[in-house]
């Protein structure tokens, strides 16, 4: 099941375009999340954490974050997935790319995981859902995001937030981008590669704190 409760993405680059081009560093920068911690969501054309350059690829994360279109910054705290891969990897008829499904347990021990695998999209009794999965080319959508979960203005419970990624079906491997929002502020984007040989693991990418 996709949800989409924002207007749909603009379309993906073509094959031949270009796939992620995140920093060398596998993960991370920015731990969370202290009050005043972060740095204010960029804007239109700024922070693009998926530019231009390697060897043929789609998904839409440059896109997504590069435009203004980021669907992020929503709520207490906010989750962001984006990914890029290889058009070549996908076997020829599996052009919307592989699904990449993103995954939370929230401080009340409740998962949320676009996965559905013993999770739920919720919501949760605390308010927490994901309201959008890309399911690549087995759904809806194109491959490459976003998938977002939120917590909304005043539901977050205080606690600890562990989230991570997940391989869910497709060839190949992504290049993700993780992005954390409290309120409209990033205080966390987690990059790294993602494939085909992780299927069904539970790739925990970091933790942070509602306080
Ligand atoms: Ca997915």
């Amino acid at each position: 099941m996709e949800v989409q409760a924002v207007p749909p993405p603009p379309m993906p680059p073509p094959a031949g375009g270009a796939p992620e081009g995140s920093s060398p560093s596998a993960s991370s920068s920015g731990q969370a999340a202290g009050a005043g911690a972060g740095q204010t969501v960029p804007g239109p054309g700024a922070g693009n954490a998926a530019g231009p350059g390697g060897d043929g690829g789609g998904g839409d994360a440059g896109n997504w974050f590069a435009s203004g279109l980021d669907p992020g910054s929503r709520g207490d705290i906010s989750f962001t997935l984006v990914w890029s891969f290889s058009i070549d990897a996908q076997m020829g008829e599996r052009r919307g790319g592989p699904d990449i499904d993103l995954w939370i347990v929230d401080p009340d021990g409740f998962r949320l995981s676009s996965s559905r695998e013993g999770a739920g999209l919720g919501p949760s009794k605390n308010g927490g859902q994901i309201d959008m999965d890309d399911r690549g080319a087995w759904g809806d959508g194109d491959g490459g995001g976003p998938e977002r979960a939120f917590w909304p203005t005043g539901g977050a419970p205080k606690g600890t937030y562990v989230y991570g990624v997940r391989w869910y079906l497709g060839f190949g491997s992504v290049q993700y981008t993780l992005r954390i929002y409290r309120g409209s502020t990033l205080v966390q984007e987690k990059t790294g590669r993602l494939g085909a040989d992780q299927r069904g693991e539970n790739v925990e990418l970091g933790r942070t704190i509602v306080d």
